[in-house]
């Protein structure tokens, strides 16, 4: 029985946030609550807030452009940041303030953790949906929260991916990269080399319906072409981007670090050029991630050079470089190999900012125990606990917070083919790795964080999550 902390007395929120004040009383939502709110920026994010509700309580609740008993404010201030949000509940009503609707839609996420787990539910419920009163004020430790999806191992359809992210938009993710080639696949279609993309596989539609629904939730995409290795699927499809001209066979099996496009030939600068224009094109964040990692099968000058014609490429269409650590060069790296912490500080060395995504915590396609049914276990088992008890800024030393620009948890798909599976293994580790990259080092233990967990097992049991019941989590 685990001693409990100051924490676990206030209302169990993930992630925790930044200041948070239990008040006097408790507010009812009744069936003729409104929900108000004056700028017509915020009004998209009262809308959405509105259909959430109105499944779960069967409520009217009009959205009205005056104070209601639900208030939602833009206020232009910068004070909190772009994410920030203040948040109080008095019996009078629930007021929820922030500079820009994103902070507004990041507070209607702790909201809804506020109100009871029955409000998840897709089907009118009995209620009644009190809220203790509370004042919070939140803002994000880190400005990168990210998510990644390998949809290349195994494909997973658009309405998969919008799950995905809206069940990480709960807890204030604001990334989802997505791995969109490897050896085994190629997933995004580009239609200056049509070969590529196979029937299992975004057309350019398809991506941008992605792109558009992640935004709406305020989560940026951030692309991924792999390269110069993990291109098997690339190097299957034209004979051409082969120093040999020969092509390769497809490939089906889960080893890594075997192809590598051709470095020397200029044919391979025209492809990455008319993939890096395509892709840049469909995507209105900033980044572009150009993969870099295990190219066992490209000479380390090769790599050198294939990695300076890229970033010129990046460049060129408007991106800005990232890729895995061992892409020393761009804007961002991505530390993930426990291994490899030297990648990471040259990394920095000359300029980067990381991402912290150490497989021995962060990847989420870790097996939790020896009998998870999914799953690797390369880098280790790592049941909840491990993937929650660790710090970005400590975890690579000589790497501190200034050279950090957030987190991420990948899930690679090699053993994992459907929803249940993939959710299976994020849920619990993803709230955790949010956690990390939201909430202040301060505020966080795991004593606090199991407790506080126990109680979204209802939530995702009502959203018809999948999840693992970790024996270290005292379920509701
Ligand atoms: C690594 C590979 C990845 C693979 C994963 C499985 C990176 C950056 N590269 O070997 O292709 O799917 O492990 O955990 O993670």
């Amino acid at each position: 029985c685990a001693p409990s902390s100051p924490e676990s007395a206030g209302p169990a929120l993930v992630p925790v946030p930044a200041s948070l004040r239990v008040t006097e009383g408790s507010f009812t939502l009744a069936s003729d609550a409104r929900i108000g709110v004056r700028s017509a920026e915020g009004a998209p994010v009262a809308e959405e807030l509105a259909r959430l509700l109105r499944r779960s309580t069967g409520y009217a609740l009009p959205v009205v452009r005056e104070p209601a008993e639900i208030t939602l404010e833009v206020s232009g201030d910068q004070e909190l940041g772009r994410e920030g949000y203040t948040l109080d509940v008095t019996p009078g009503g629930v007021r929820l303030a922030a500079g820009t609707a994103e902070g507004v839609f990041r507070g209607v996420q702790t909201l809804r953790q506020l109100l009871p787990a029955a409000i998840e539910s897709p089907a009118p419920q009995p209620g009644p949906w009190t809220i203790g009163g509370v004042s919070i004020q939140d803002r994000p430790r880190f400005s990168y929260r990210g998510v990644m999806l390998d949809v290349a191992r195994h494909f997973f359809t658009v309405e998969q991916v919008k799950r995905y992210i809206d069940l990480a938009a709960s807890y204030k993710v604001n990334v989802l990269h997505l791995h969109l080639t490897d050896d085994q696949g190629w997933r995004i279609e580009i239609r200056s080399w049509p070969e590529l993309a196979g029937d299992d596989s975004y057309t350019q539609d398809d991506y941008r319906e992605i792109v558009r629904y992640a935004a709406e939730r305020f989560v940026t995409v951030v692309p991924e072409i792999d390269t110069p290795g993990h291109t098997n699927a690339a190097l299957a499809a034209y004979a051409e981007l082969n120093c040999d001209g020969v092509a390769r066979e497809p490939y089906e099996g889960t080893e890594v670090g075997f192809s590598s496009l051709c470095v020397d030939k200029e044919v391979t600068y025209r492809f990455l050029d008319d993939v890096v224009r395509e892709v840049a094109a469909l995507t209105p964040g900033p980044y572009l991630n150009l993969g870099g990692d295990e190219a066992h099968s490209t000479d380390p000058e090769d790599y050198e050079k294939f990695v300076a014609r890229a970033q010129q490429i990046v460049d060129t269409h408007g991106k800005r470089l990232m890729g895995w650590a061992e892409i020393t060069s761009g804007s961002v790296a991505q530390h993930w190999n426990p291994r490899e912490p030297d990648r990471a500080r040259a990394a920095v060395a000359r300029g980067a900012k990381l991402v912290m995504s150490p497989a021995d915590h962060a990847y989420l396609d870790m097996k939790y125990t020896d009998s998870t049914e999914y799953g690797l276990d390369w880098a280790g088992l790592v049941e909840v606990s491990d993937s929650y008890e660790w710090d970005p800024a400590t975890v690579v030393e000589g790497v501190g917070e200034q050279d950090i620009l957030g987190v991420e948890a990948p899930l690679w798909t090699e053993t994992l083919a459907t929803s249940g599976a993939l959710e299976f293994m994020a849920y619990p580790r993803l709230p955790g790795i949010a956690e990390i990259g939201w909430s202040p080092a301060a505020a966080r233990s795991w004593e606090g964080y199991r407790a506080r967990l126990a109680a979204h097992g209802p939530r995702w049991s009502a959203r018809s999550v999948t999840f693992y019941r970790s024996p270290e989590i005292p379920w509701n």
